[in-house]
């Protein structure tokens, strides 16, 4: 049994929807960050950062979106979703820790240099090209970390079309995928609470 603590618009959202993409079977654990929800003990006794996501695997969790992602793509083989060959699957990882390392730093570095923050996002612009999917012809797991963080920068920078293209072009490819827009509407129902 898989389940899934998760902010509304936060890191969580990479997982949760990889979790639709691959139609695995799983139960929800909202949490509220205006409640404070991720510093209750019993959410500390999982996740000690006090972060989301955690997914439990059979009351066993599992932290960091990296390695959630990493953990469904490698348990349902059959979506293909980490890649393919070796080199294939190096090409994700080498994806997944450029997001979660070099981009997701740029975007808490808004606070002082929205700079640093989109010049962080041009290098992931040129980075991705004109390719449809972060691997080139195969959508994986990196295209929807990449996506989350660039929907969350997006949604807040509101930056014009020409300025992110190669972003903008896979962002409106992700935003056609049933999984993608299946998550957005279940996470916006129970609202974002989002730091600014
Ligand atoms: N390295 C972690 C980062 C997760 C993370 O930064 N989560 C944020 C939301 S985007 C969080 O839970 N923040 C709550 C807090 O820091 O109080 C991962 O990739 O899972």
């Amino acid at each position: 049994m898989l389940t899934l603590f998760f902010a509304p618009g936060s890191s969580s959202m990479a997982p949760h929807i990889a979790l639709h993409e691959l139609g695995a079977p799983f139960e929800s654990r909202p949490l509220s960050f205006a409640k404070q929800d991720h510093r209750a003990p019993e959410y500390l006794a999982l996740n000690p950062e006090g972060k989301v996501p955690t997914l439990l695997i059979d009351g066993r969790p599992l932290t960091e979106v990296v390695a959630i992602l990493f953990y469904l793509a490698s348990s349902f083989p059959d979506a293909r979703l980490s890649g393919g060959d070796v080199e294939a699957e190096a090409h994700v990882l080498s994806w997944m820790s450029f997001v979660a390392s070099t981009l997701h730093s740029a975007w808490i570095a808004r606070r002082t240099s929205i700079d640093v923050t989109r010049a962080a996002f041009g290098v992931a612009n040129d980075r991705l090209g004109p390719r449809e999917w972060a691997l080139g012809g195969r959508y994986s797991i990196a295209d929807i970390h990449l996506f989350r963080l660039y929907w969350r920068f997006r949604n807040w920078a509101n930056p014009g079309g020409n300025e992110f293209p190669c972003l903008s072009r896979h962002y409106d490819r992700m935003m056609t995928r049933r999984a993608v827009q299946r998550t957005l509407e279940i996470e916006a129902a129970i609202g974002y609470e989002l730091p600014a």
